[in-house]
């Protein structure tokens, strides 16, 4: 909005022109978002815990869980609003791509609200069912999937990591594929939220690796140089990934051990979801399996308990699943498990990042 109202007074007050940069606008879009929820936050905690929006705690989870209980959960609907309150501030709202970020975030975090509404507020103890989740998110990422294939020069190839000429054109096969990636990483952030700060840590390196991505993605000269695909008007994604770091930072300052908030469901699908469509706007959609590989482990780790568990009548391949739970039954202290995974998550960004040398 800021970008409507003050670029065009570059003319005759000549600073204004600096509303053009997308680096510029990125830089306050995250810390816009920061601040909202930093400065928020201790309302936001009181009002869900005067609501009585407390987590309960299952009883078959880890022992050191249980002190846990009543935490105010759904802070998700404050990292939301902060990222959609500071991309509409500082993002060009002339731009597609923006909106359909904005689209999925919101989507995702109504779908995620239903589920936390019917759980904490209805008391209804399972939410929706997962069948029920799993087909409003179906059909949210198809929408969004739909859009983006429509949207002016938008490509439906395919690229791979680290092999520049592989590529495959899906054409409508498309739509399903972005469905695929957004659906995925949304339901890996959700596995992935057990432990304080574990599933918004890595949220923020990937924002921050996405960051790079859109920028450079949707810069002509600079994806021309690297040889990566150029996404005209992709760089306005830029200012979301900072907004969407901004705000997991402002959430981060509540939800660091010992935690005052929960996410919830209206966090985590929310955000895996925005990453998922961050990702393939990019044209970076398999390197989302590397930039995020900290929450591709943990669902492989529940893919694997399942099924190993129903093969061999209830034998185990890790003492609980997700991931986290092994290594705290293991006897790691919960910060040692959430530090450990960031520091992962950390390398796996870099590797990642990499790829735009390694070619
Ligand atoms: C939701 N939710 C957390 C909080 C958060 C198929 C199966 C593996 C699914 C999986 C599952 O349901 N996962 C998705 C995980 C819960 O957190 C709430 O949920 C929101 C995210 N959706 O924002 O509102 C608990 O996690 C802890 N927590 C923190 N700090 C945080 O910042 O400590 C969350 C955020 C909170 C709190 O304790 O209550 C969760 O873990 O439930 N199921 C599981 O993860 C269960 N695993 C399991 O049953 N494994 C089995 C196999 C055979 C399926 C096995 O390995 O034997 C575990 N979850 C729990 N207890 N709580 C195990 C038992």
């Amino acid at each position: 909005m800021l970008y409507h109202l003050l670029y065009p007074l570059h003319t005759t007050i000549s600073a204004f022109n600096v509303f053009r940069y997308i680096t510029f606008r990125t830089i306050y879009a995250s810390l816009t978002a920061f601040l909202i929820c930093f400065l928020f936050g201790p309302w936001v905690i009181r009002k869900l815990s005067y609501m009585q929006i407390g987590q309960y705690i299952r009883d078959d989870g880890p022992q050191s869980h249980h002190q846990k209980a009543g935490t105010p959960t759904m802070g998700g609907t404050l990292i939301i609003g902060s990222v959609a309150g500071a991309t509409l501030l500082w993002a060009d709202l002339s731009n597609v791509f923006m909106w359909i970020t904005l689209l999925v975030l919101l989507g995702f975090g109504a779908i995620g609200f239903i589920d936390d509404y019917l759980m904490q507020v209805k008391k209804h103890s399972k939410g929706l069912t997962a069948r029920g989740k799993l087909f409003l998110q179906t059909l949210l990422a198809l929408i969004a999937g739909l859009l983006l294939v429509l949207s002016p020069d938008f490509s439906t190839q395919v690229t791979v990591p680290f092999f520049k000429n592989i590529s495959l054109n899906l054409s409508w096969g498309y739509v399903f594929f972005a469905a695929f990636v957004i659906v995925g990483a949304s339901n890996a952030v959700n596995l992935t939220d057990g432990l304080d700060g574990l599933a918004i840590g890595p949220t923020i390196i990937a924002a921050v690796t996405y960051m790079i991505f859109a920028y450079v993605a949707g810069h002509m000269k600079i994806a021309d140089y690297l040889q990566i695909n150029y996404v005209a008007l992709s760089g306005e994604v830029t200012v979301f990934c900072g907004a969407l770091a901004g705000a997991g930072l402002g959430f981060l300052w509540f939800n660091a051990y010992p935690a005052q908030i929960f996410m919830g469901d209206v966090g985590s699908l929310s955000l895996g979801a925005s990453l998922g469509t961050v990702a393939v706007i990019t044209k970076q959609e398999i390197l989302l399996a590397l930039v995020g590989g900290l929450f591709v482990i943990e669902a492989l780790s529940v893919i694997f308990q399942v099924s190993f568990f129903k093969m061999t009548n209830g034998k185990r391949i890790f003492r609980m699943a997700p991931l986290h739970h092994h290594f705290e039954l293991k006897g790691w202290p919960e910060p040692k498990v959430i530090v450990r995974f960031w520091i992962i998550a950390i390398a796996l960004a870099l590797i990642s990042l990499s790829t735009l040398k390694l070619r």
